[in-house]
Order: structure tokens, then sequence, then C-alpha cells
């Protein structure tokens, strides 16, 4: 083939993708309660030993982007959109200004907000360091984006609390710093309330994000079972309004199953929001799109999700390859993983329809029907073949996957 020059590079990756086909229009997107983050699209490609790779983009491009794609709802951090120095100033009412100006224009909503309490230096120790001033500084910043959150219209709210934990041992006492950090949250309930109730709109639903690794060496909250045990911990004085964001891939980072995560967080009652990407076990943060590296686990999560009737946002918390241009976060990245998201979601319908499932999982149910006893081996051998199923479900989760149910079979 012959070398591709620059001015012909953004024409062959679009000849291409179209080409790829699957893809739903902007309308069909919409469909669907999927939010796109205002980092996500604007992240650079840097990272410690990473330099950027993109020009940076304000909230008006990734707005009006996202509204070409058919990505309905807008997610941001205080700190995206508007400057540390200008927060709860003027300055931040300009900007809300244009901000609602540019959703407007676009028919994009705002359905998140989260304040980063991580990445600038007055968090170096934490929003719940021992210094009553930066305390107060991260209670002020949460109560801000409950106000941010109302201003620009969302119904949730998120936190990460990444930087809560240490590098070295010693100075930290860890349920003296969990204590500290529910005054934050507890700041932003209560401030909700009064907000609410002068605004005449609903609280938002506040959610708390676990990732057991990073930034932090060690991380006091790191798994969404230690939000759980958290927010039944008797420190909040809002437990009700808190609930959890899980995120796919902070959940398999530990090892865990995320399926698995997601069903506990669901019999809890506080399945509320989700972060959808994808990535490895045990290895670093690395958010990749949905579905590239997992898509029959992904598949699985979903018919968790859609037969437990969760209707929260999908929201996604995705990095772009630093391979990836700016033009390409718009016409590959985004669409391409709403594309495989939405796919995913209707294959999982198929999945709670197919009738070899339907039928398999209901034998399994029944049971042989061998009277109840203590007869161990008996109860064992009337129903070992029926649990052959077990594998037989697997292997037409697959099929599914694959498009082999519908008739799809090599010729060799
Ligand atoms: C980082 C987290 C981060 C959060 C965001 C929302 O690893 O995934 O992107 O989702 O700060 O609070
Ligand atoms: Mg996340
Ligand atoms: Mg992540």
């Amino acid at each position: 083939m012959k070398p591709v020059p620059p001015s012909g590079q953004k024409a062959l990756v679009e000849r291409l993708m179209q080409a790829c086909g699957g893809g739903y229009s902007p309308e069909t997107r919409r469909k669907y309660f999927i939010s796109g983050p205002q980092w996500a699209a604007s992240y650079r490609g840097q990272a410690l030993f990473h330099a950027p790779t993109r020009e940076a983009i304000g909230f008006e491009d990734v707005i009006r982007e996202y509204a070409r794609i058919g990505i309905g709802f807008w997610t941001t951090h205080d700190t995206d959109v508007i400057p540390t120095e200008h927060l709860g100033k003027d300055g931040q009412q300009e900007i809300v200004a244009a901000i609602r100006k540019s959703l407007a224009n676009h028919g994009v909503r705002c359905s998140m907000v989260t304040a980063e309490t991580f990445y600038h230096e007055v968090f170096a120790a934490s929003p719940a360091a021992e210094a009553p001033e930066i305390r107060a500084y991260a209670a002020f910043r949460v109560n801000n984006t409950v106000d941010l959150g109302h201003e620009l219209g969302a119904q949730y709210a998120v936190y990460w609390p990444g930087s809560l934990g240490y590098y070295v041992q010693g100075a930290i006492e860890e349920t003296q710093t969990l204590r500290w950090y529910a005054d934050a949250l507890n700041s932003a309930t209560e401030h909700d309330i009064e907000v609410a109730r002068s605004k005449n709109r609903p609280v938002l639903k506040h959610c708390l994000e676990a990732k057991p690794f990073e930034p932090q060496a060690e991380i006091l909250l790191p798994t969404s079972d230690a939000m759980l045990a958290f927010i039944a911990s008797g420190l909040l004085t809002h437990p009700e309004m808190v609930g959890l964001n899980p995120e796919y891939l902070h959940e398999l980072m530990w090892g865990s199953a995320p399926r698995a995560a997601l069903a506990r967080a669901l019999v809890a009652g506080k399945l509320w929001h989700f972060d959808i990407n994808d990535g490895y076990r045990l290895k670093h943060d690395v958010d990749i799109g949905v579905g590239l590296v997992n898509p029959l686990d992904w598949l699985n999560v979903l018919v968790l999700l859609r037969s437990h009737g969760y209707h929260g946002p999908f929201n996604l918390d995705y990095k772009p390859p630093r391979t990836t241009s700016n033009h390409g976060v718009f016409a590959v990245s985004f669409p391409s993983a709403v594309d495989r998201f939405i796919t995913l979601w209707e294959m999982a319908g198929e999945v709670s329809e197919d009738p070899v499932i339907r039928e398999a999982t209901e034998a399994l149910k029944a049971g042989a029907g061998v009277p109840p006893g203590a007869d161990a081996k008996a109860i064992f051998e009337a129903n070992k073949d029926l649990l052959t199923l077990h594998e037989l479900i697997a292997h037409r989760l697959v099929q599914i996957l694959l498009g082999l149910h519908r008739g799809r079979v090599y010729l060799v």
C-alpha cells in the first residue's frame, strides 16, 4: 500500500469506520441513558510516563460533538470546566451560563456532576486531611458541586475518593480519616436538601465510586463493597441519599467479578449510576472502550442489569488511547463505544428471550423432583445430568455473542 499522507488520513479513518458498519443513528443512540464525560473526550493522552498526544478541547466542542454522535447526556467534574480559582465566584456563574447555552443549543442534558478532590495540590493529603482548613475547603468543593448540579439540571452527583489513603503508613489513623470524609459527604447531602427545597427540585442522588489502586498507594475505600459498608456504618447523616457509582474496570482491577459486585450493589438497592469501560484484571486503570476486552463478560453484566430493571445512566468513563487523534476521538472512540454498548444491551435482551437458555434455566430450577432428604449421594445422582446445563448455557451465550444462534456457520 502507498503511504497515506496527513491530508488523506481523516478520510481513510472515516471510510473504514463506515465500512465497519453496525453503526446506529444519532436518534437511536439518544434513546439510551448514555452519558459522555467532559474529561473523557478532552483527555489528552497524558500519564506519568506519557506526554499528551492530543490538543486541549473545551466544553463547547465536547457538547457539540456528543450531540452530533447522539450522546444525549453530559457529565463533568467541577474543574473540568471551571478553573479552581473561579469556583464559587462570579467567574463560575459566567461559565455555567455558557454551559447551559451550549447544552440547550445542542439538545444535550447534564445528568451528573462530580467534585475533583484528587488532582489539585490542596488535596495532596486527601480531602479528609488533618488540617481543618483543608477539610473545610473540601466541604466547600462538594457543596459547590451540589450547587452546580442543580444549576445544570443534573440528577446525580458522584464522588471518587481516590486520594483518600496514603503512600506511607504512620500518620493516617483510618477511623478518623473515614469520619472526616463522612463529614464532607454529610455537608453535601445537607446542603443538597436546602438547595433542592429552595429550588423546588428533587435532591440529587449522591454516588460513591471506588477504585482499588491509584492515585494513593493504599486506599481506604477501595471497592464497591467497602463503600456499601461505609454507607451503612452509621457515619452518614443521610445514608438513604448515598448510593454507588461502580465502575466496571475498577471492580475488575482488584480481581473481582464485576457482575457479582454489581449484584451485591443491586441487592442493597444502591446501584444508581454505572461507569462503563473495559480493561484487564490486576493492571492499572487503562479505561479501554466498553466491550473491547471482555465482550462476553459485558454481555453477562448487561443480562443481569436488564433482568433487574436497572434504569440509571451508563457513563462512558473511557479514555481514548493516545494513538487516537482529536479527530479519532469523535470519529471512532465515542461512536464505536456507544454502538458496542447498544449492541450488547440488545443482545442481552435476546439472551433473556432465548428459548434454549430459558428452558435450560427453568429445568435447572425445577430440579430432578426427588424427595428432599439427607441422602447427599442420591440427590447428586438424581441431578447430575441436569447440571450439564451450566456448561450448555455458557456455550449458548457464546453462540449468541458470535451470532451463531442466527445460523452463522463456517463451512470447512
Ligand atoms: C478515575 C475515576 C474517575 C471518576 C470521576 C467521577 O479513575 O474513574 O474518572 O469516575 O472522577 O467522579
Ligand atoms: Mg470512573
Ligand atoms: Mg477507570
